[in-house]
């Protein structure tokens, strides 16, 4: 080959690699790997790996003209040298020209939910802070769509930061300022700054249902009430604290004893007294604290507890959180808002009815829930569908602004790295992450997840270290809380793991980049496609602003084939011309079905022949 078509064909190369936002054998960001194909056959022949098999197009020629050069086989080292000398002056490194991205500034987010405890220590003490998490806010998210070196996830959540008695800080004692083992209000306003030039929303973990027993008011109101005379009636002109709090000299369910006249209401914990949401003056100090804390810049709250605001009592509940979110609403439009109602689905989704913004599902969540439930087998794949269509219409029945709240793990369940005893559990550790991000609403991943890191049993070990470095003394390691077990890891640390492209890590890369390139994935109405389903196997629709997207689930340890025949994407019926090389914005006009993305947990590459979809062992595909 001559040194000119040499160049030539790097021009092209470089063309299908701006299409494609990936590299020959990189397959990064979840789209499909054109340069690993091996086979393109003209018409609607078999195409491996995605590539493209019409015989037209600037795409194709591309592809062709890359397969003659810098195929595996064809090639001379020369010219593969060429190759990546090329791809080294277009971006850096492989995988960094990427295809743009599609976030529409909405509610429907990827949030991060970090425990700043166990994140990243920056002075030494072996707690983590926020000076170290606003140091490793680029591994969140570096606020530059040019790059993939960060999760790409762009919303954090705060577990409690507020002054507290304990490591988890779930009981305040001071709701205006910031624990002093977490750094100081400097410190939070320089992390939510550097959190804004990243376009990386905030959410505060706000607990209301209950405060510390050390916090004033409630060490007020005790005081007050130890003092009074046998008998003698409270009056809450002089003492209002009385009634900030469930006081009565009967020691009903859930409460604990204060005195030898008084018990206090204290559902989680003797020193965790339940607020008496109903009281006036406890609503006017809340929405003081929402007003101090949006005005520091924050986008929303979640809200710890909800259930148990009124326990047993939803609709009391629901009024509470339609207080709320009316008072929040009215201060900031925009806000975001998340409750904690940790209960069945029936249930959660009745408080959608508060017209709160999302409710978390847990329904997907846990080592039980559908999500695990399919990639374990031991429930079908197809209810991963269903369950998904019946929790839309059922939110909506209660709210048609609902957000769906996906999880699939947090501060409260086993790591899901301990779910899977099969012979593949990193295959089923990657695929469980991935249909968590493949739900629709604002998603939320609990940090270290995507390391697959472990924790089970009490929760100090749900809570560990984020897993940096294997090395415990390395820069920023935390120690995690005093009394966690040792947990082991399982899977590398992130040092490994960040050089690994067949890591958890990567794999839950390449998910978010696919939920921030394809809105429908978040946004759009599910319709399940139950006659393509079955026991192993899950095909569905999303569908946005009119735009579909079609998805295809494979949970099974072994290959799986569907027939598309029969089925419609945007306008377009399966005939079995299958482009992948393409520029999705301008996807309507190609005429053909485009295997757009997708997330492999090992080496086994998607085959397309006709209308047949070979689907390779725990995997997701995805057409537009
Ligand atoms: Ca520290
Ligand atoms: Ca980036
Ligand atoms: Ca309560």
């Amino acid at each position: 080959m001559g040194w000119k078509k040499g160049k030539r064909i790097l021009a092209l190369w470089t063309a299908l690699v701006c299409l494609t936002g990936s590299l020959a054998g990189c397959g990064a960001n979840g789209m499909p790997d054109a340069g690993q194909a091996a086979v393109a056959e003209s018409g609607a022949g078999t195409v491996q790996a995605g590539m493209d098999s019409d015989g037209t197009g600037a795409a194709d020629t591309a592809a062709r003209d890359t397969e003659g050069a810098a195929g595996k086989e064809g090639a001379t080292e020369a010219e593969n040298a060429e190759e990546k000398e090329s791809a080294a002056e277009d971006g850096g490194s492989p995988g960094m020209t990427l295809p743009p991205l599609n976030m529409p500034d909405d509610k429907y987010r990827t949030f991060y939910e970090v425990f700043v405890y166990s994140f990243y220590d920056s002075d030494g003490d072996g707690i983590g802070d926020l000076k170290g998490l606003t140091q490793k806010l680029d591994y969140i998210n570096d606020g530059d769509d040019a790059t993939d070196t960060d999760l790409g996830c762009n919303g954090i959540w705060l577990m409690p930061i507020m002054p507290s008695t304990t490591y988890h800080k779930y009981d305040v004692t001071d709701y205006y300022g910031i624990d002093e083992q977490y750094g100081t209000m400097e410190d939070f306003d320089a992390f939510m700054a550097e959190c804004k030039k990243r376009d990386i929303h905030v959410i505060l973990d706000l607990v209301l249902n209950h405060t510390s027993s050390s916090h004033p008011w409630f060490i007020a109101a005790c005081d007050y009430l130890k003092q009074l005379e046998d008998g003698q009636e409270p009056d809450a002109g002089a003492c209002p604290y009385v009634e900030y709090y469930n006081f009565s000299r009967e020691k009903g369910a859930g409460y604990c004893e204060l005195d030898g006249t008084w018990y206090y209401e204290a559902r989680f914990w003797s020193e965790m007294p339940d607020l008496n949401l109903g009281n006036e003056k406890v609503r006017e100090e809340i929405g003081e604290i929402v007003d101090f804390w949006l005005a520091k810049g924050v986008d929303g709250f979640r809200l710890d507890a909800a259930k148990e605001y009124y326990s047993g009592t939803v609709d009391a509940n629901v009024e509470v959180l339609e207080w709320f979110n009316g008072m929040v609403k009215e201060k900031k439009e925009d806000a975001y808002l998340v409750a904690e109602v940790w209960a069945d689905m029936e249930t959660y989704a009745a408080y959608y009815g508060s017209g709160i913004d999302s409710v978390f599902n847990f329904a997907f969540a846990d080592y039980n829930g559908v999500i695990a439930n399919a990639v374990k087998g031991t429930a079908p794949a197809s209810g991963f569908g269903k369950a998904l269509c019946e929790c839309e219409e059922k939110f909506a029945s209660y709210n048609e602004n609902y957000v769906d709240a996906p999880f699939y793990t947090n501060h409260d369940l086993s790591r899901s790295a301990g779910y899977y005893a099969g012979d593949e559990p990193e295959r089923q550790v990657k695929m469980a992450g991935g249909m968590n991000l493949m739900m629709g609403g604002c998603a939320f991943v609990y940090y270290g997840e995507e390391l697959g890191m472990k924790g089970s049993g009490k929760d100090e070990n749900k809570r560990a270290p984020m897993y940096w470095s294997k090395d415990a003394a390395a820069e920023g390691m935390c120690r995690g809380p005093q009394d966690m077990d040792e947990v082991r890891m399982v899977y590398d640390s992130l040092e490994e793991q960040a050089a690994d492209k067949a890591s958890i890590y990567q794999y839950y890369k390449d998910a978010i980049r696919l939920r921030n390139t394809f809105p429908e994935i978040a946004r759009g109405k599910t319709e399940f496609l139950e006659e393509k389903s079955d026991d192993q196997v899950c095909v569905m629709k999303k569908v946005y602003e009119g735009s579909e997207i079609l998805l295809l689930i494979n949970v099974s340890e072994g290959e799986k084939k569907v027939d598309v025949a029969g089925l419609t994407l945007n306008g377009k019926e399966a005939d079995g011309n299958w482009q992948a090389v393409c520029d999705w914005t301008d996807s309507a006009q190609t005429g053909r079905w485009i295997f757009c993305g997708r997330l492999l947990t090992g080496e086994e590459q998607a085959v397309m022949s006709g209308t047949e979809v070979t689907m390779p062992p725990y995997s997701v595909l995805l057409f537009r």
